[in-house]
């Protein structure tokens, strides 16, 4: 959430930052904006909405410099306004912008205000942006007095900062949020992620936690939360341009539904390059941890947390050990018993997600150190800390509403759960051949759901009035409902509610009427006969039902049931084919009521704050 980008070059930076800016949105839309340095003072253009509004400002008032720093914002503190929009300036000198929450805002607030500072906004930012300034009115470098700055703040936060003084140098600083420092030849760049410099250079350093760091033309200087100097390691990101584009597509949401055969079949690939179940797929020491674990516990928010959801069926059903799911930003504050042999699992797609770092944090405080990550980002903090990563190849996912990610996380606790099961002797060679043979097919499986869009897209025109829906499942496919339910709610707006179709009668059946779309995950599995009784009991109601299962489940259409099938049934991977329809429902939901499919409002991507 908020993107954050900086350039220190020998050439015009500001098309590199509206460039960035642009490849950054999906972390935040409230607001845009960009500094520069001016003659005199530092310049800055700002604007609500859109980067594409804030460019055409800058381009208006001929903004060229060749050290800037930009931002996207998603609103925590103060309304979305054009004051509250970074970069925040103090003195017309120094410029900031700020990913996180600080949360002694209001202390240093008052603190900066007896000492005559005024502020401008209801950020909990601008007061960075004067205590920085305040330590530079003492005779302290602006590196020092970032470092000194950043020891008076509780909470979170990612920082670049410019001084119109010091027009050789950028300085940035890293806690809780993530940020990077782009490496290039006489030019150097920080960033939130890669996507946001990689026209300019692949070449990148992890920010650490505590870290602060000086960027001139000529080099970078990294130091840790002593301020000593450290080296940190180079990488070389293969995020490729084109997996940030769109091309043929209308939006990513679209190009990810559609990416998802081959994001699975790249997903799998190691585990069919060993051709088994092996510990190693999950790290060097992975048969260590994994040999004797008793239990697991897994931690994720949102669309992650309904992956782990449906994990714990597989785990409890397949391995036959305890599995615990629980939301992220619960488990933090709560009083967990530790159970050194328990697994902890996170689950993000960006690896950057702070309830769920805070999460693993508070677990291995605990004691626990049987900790695995399943991350669509491996240089991010989650995989970082812990000890055992599974890295889902899904590739960048830029739609704000999760799809490849949910399916390649569910291929990956799959994985998991088969080789927890094999290392306690519940998976036998012909049983373990079977599962490879599924996971063989199961992008072909995806695909052939994907050849529904059409179908779908004609259901979705009876959706797009309706103001509510209810998405039912059974077992392993109740998680599949929940997930459904929440697509459709980010991105058309439909308050969709998700239940185990046996809980419907215990209250939710009130909601059922005429007007009230039910969809139910239905395939050919042992709940079948049970799902089919709790559709009577919608269709006794007057619901109407639109139900998703697959050919072997014979049954038909009828008055207000429609049905639409996946070709075959795929036995325990069904709900990651039976994830296709409920995206694409929800996709072509919001096309027809003319949502912004990949910003969704109030939300942002890489939730990297509390
Ligand atoms: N707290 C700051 C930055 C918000 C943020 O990082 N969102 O992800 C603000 O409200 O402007």
């Amino acid at each position: 959430m908020c993107g954050i980008v900086g350039a220190i070059a020998d050439r015009d930076v500001v098309p590199l930052l509206i460039d960035g800016l642009k490849r950054l949105e999906y972390r935040g839309y409230d607001s845009a904006g960009i500094a520069i340095l001016g003659d005199t003072c530092v310049r800055r253009v700002r604007r609500t909405g859109r980067v594409a509004e804030m460019e055409s400002a800058a381009l208006a008032e001929s903004f060229v410099s060749p050290l800037g720093i930009g931002h996207t914002r998603w609103a925590t503190h103060g309304g979305v306004t054009e004051n509250n929009a970074h970069p925040h300036i103090s003195h017309g000198e120094l410029a900031l912008v700020h990913n996180g929450i600080i949360e002694n805002h209001e202390q240093q607030r008052a603190r900066l205000q007896a000492l005559g500072y005024e502020f401008e906004s209801q950020t909990d930012t601008e007061v960075v942006a004067h205590l920085i300034h305040h330590y530079r009115a003492q005779g302290a470098s602006l590196l020092q007095a970032l470092q000194t700055a950043v020891r008076d703040l509780d909470g979170a936060y990612a920082i670049a900062v410019i001084d119109q003084r010091d027009p050789s140098r950028m300085v940035a600083a890293r806690m809780g949020c993530p940020l990077l420092v782009g490496l290039g030849d006489g030019e150097n760049f920080v960033a939130s992620d890669v996507s946001a410099i990689v026209s300019s250079t692949r070449r990148v350093i992890f920010l650490e936690e505590g870290d602060t760091a000086e960027l001139t033309r000529e080099g970078v200087a990294v130091f840790d939360t002593d301020g000593t100097p450290v080296q940190r390691e180079e990488h070389l990101s293969d995020v490729s341009l084109a997996s940030l584009e769109l091309g043929p597509y209308r939006h990513f949401m679209q190009k990810e539904i559609h990416e998802q055969p081959r994001a699975i079949a790249d997903t799998i690939e190691a585990l069919m390059g060993v051709g088994g179940f092996a510990p190693e797929l999950f790290g060097a020491d992975a048969a260590e941890v994994l040999r004797d674990v008793d239990s697991v516990q897994i931690l994720a928010c949102g669309t992650s947390y309904y992956a782990g959801l449906t994990a714990r069926y597989w785990i409890e059903g397949m391995v036959g050990i305890p599995c615990a799911v629980e939301v992220a930003s619960e488990y933090r504050y709560r009083t967990a018993v530790a159970n050194p042999r328990q697994l902890i699992v996170t689950i993000s797609q960006s690896g950057e997600t702070l309830d769920t770092m805070e999460a693993l944090k508070y677990a291995k405080s605990l004691g626990h150190a049987r900790t695995l990550s399943i991350c669509n980002v491996p240089e991010s903090a989650i995989p970082r800390a812990s000890r055992l990563v599974y890295h889902t190849r899904a590739g960048a996912e830029i739609g704000v509403a999760s799809t490849k990610a949910f399916t390649t996380q569910l291929v990956a606790l799959f994985t998991l759960t088969a080789t927890l099961a094999k290392l306690r002797g519940k998976l036998a060679a012909l049983q373990e051949a079977e599962l490879l043979e599924a996971l063989r097919h199961l992008p072909g499986s995806v695909q052939h759901a994907l050849n529904l869009e059409p179908q779908i897209a004609v259901w979705a025109e009876r959706f797009s009035p309706r103001q509510h829906a209810l998405f039912l499942g059974r077992g392993v496919h109740y998680p599949i409902a929940l997930e459904g339910a929440l697509k459709l709610k980010e991105i058309s707006y439909i308050h969709a509610e998700a239940y185990p179709a046996g809980e419907l009668k215990h209250g939710p059946l009130a909601l059922v009427d005429k007007d009230m779309p039910v969809v139910v995950i239905a395939p050919n599995d042992r709940l079948l006969e049970k799902v089919k009784s709790n559709m009577q009991e919608v269709r006794a109601r007057g619901g109407e039902l639109f139900v998703f299962t697959d050919a072997d489940s014979q049954f038909g259409e009828s008055e207000g049931v429609h049905v639409i099938r996946t070709p075959r049934h795929v036995g325990v991977l069904s709900p990651i084919v039976h994830t296709i329809p409920v995206q694409l429902l929800a996709y072509h939901t919001a096309l027809a009521r003319g949502t912004d499919v990949d910003k969704p409002r109030n939300l942002a991507k890489s939730v990297t704050v509390e």
